[in-house]
């Protein structure tokens, strides 16, 4: 969650130098990002939206190749074979299916068809999305639907995008669902490694909505003090995963300031190699 903020930090900067196009920052969906990704594993097969940057480092995506589309030089950035890691699609919902059909070709080809959707609450409102959870449900397929419902899709807020949630629409397509608080990296694992087993032992797809704070404006091209109170900004900024999980570990001391200082220094090592290749 350190060095996915430390990355974030630096391509915001990277940005705002014009050494990149644009950035969506993740900064407030750490936990639900490290929590839903360490839970799946290696072997499943992750197709991301545009902001799914933690998810990414721990797919083994290098942080050069995260900015490099960002920086327009590529499509991708990454090899999606090797890191299982799917290309950013900024087509919203579009990848909903793409993993669907991806996980139903996998099986029968009799391979490993975990695969993992993740998914915005605003992209929920796409007819890709409606068809991809009924024939997900209809086919039996092995896929996880991670919505990380950050409250906004652009300025939209979530409360005028939906009369219901996002967890309950899944039901009515006759998929299992959970919504929870993504400020816990521990307690995202629990939901999605409940959530996985229960796709293996059911063979049946699964939603799990993560109420998560958006800290920063939906890309660095967006001013969201023009939309959003600075009550709401405040609010999502005092309930920091990255903050909150590091204090909570230091004060259980199961980290200490040599450790999180060896993360620091780990941080600044990789920032510089971005700025020697971006600028
Ligand atoms: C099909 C489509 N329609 C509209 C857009 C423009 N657009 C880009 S991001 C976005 C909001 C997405 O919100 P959400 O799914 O909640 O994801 P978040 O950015 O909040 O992570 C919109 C409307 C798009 N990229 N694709
Ligand atoms: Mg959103």
């Amino acid at each position: 969650m350190l060095v996915a903020r430390g990355i974030d930090e630096e391509a915001h900067r990277l940005q705002k130098q014009g050494a990149l196009i644009l950035w969506p920052s993740c900064q407030g969906q750490e936990a639900a990002q490290v929590g839903s990704a360490l839970a799946v594993g290696p072997a499943a097969a992750v197709f991301p939206t545009y902001r799914e940057h933690a998810v990414a480092l721990i797919r083994g995506v290098a942080p050069d190749e995260l900015l490099a589309q960002w920086a327009g030089r590529t499509f991708c950035g990454w090899d999606p074979h090797r890191t299982r890691y799917f290309p950013a699609t900024v087509v919203l919902a579009a990848q909903t299916l793409h993993g669907v059909g991806y996980s139903i070709a996998q099986r029968l080809q009799g391979r490993e068809d975990l695969v993992v959707v993740y998914v915005g609450d605003g992209a929920t409102s796409e007819g890709d999305m409606s068809e991809a959870m009924n024939l997900a449900a209809v086919d039996s397929a092995s896929v996880l639907f991670v919505c990380q419902n950050n409250g906004w899709a652009i300025s939209k807020p979530a409360e005028e995008q939906m009369r219901t949630s996002v967890a309950e629409r899944a039901r009515g397509f006759g998929i299992e669902s959970v919504r929870l608080s993504g400020g816990d990296p521990e307690t995202v694992f629990a939901a999605c490694s409940r959530a996985t087993g229960h796709i293996r032992a059911e063979r049946a797809p699964y939603l799990v909505e993560i109420q998560v704070g958006r800290i920063r404006g939906h890309t660095t091209s967006d001013a969201q003090e023009a939309y959003r109170t600075r009550d709401d900004i405040a609010r999502a900024k005092a309930a920091d995963p990255v903050t909150a999980y590091r204090d909570r570990l230091s004060g259980l001391g199961l980290v200490d300031t040599a450790w999180l200082d060896a993360v620091d220094a780990e941080v600044r090592e990789l920032c510089e190699r971005l700025i020697k290749e971006y600028t």
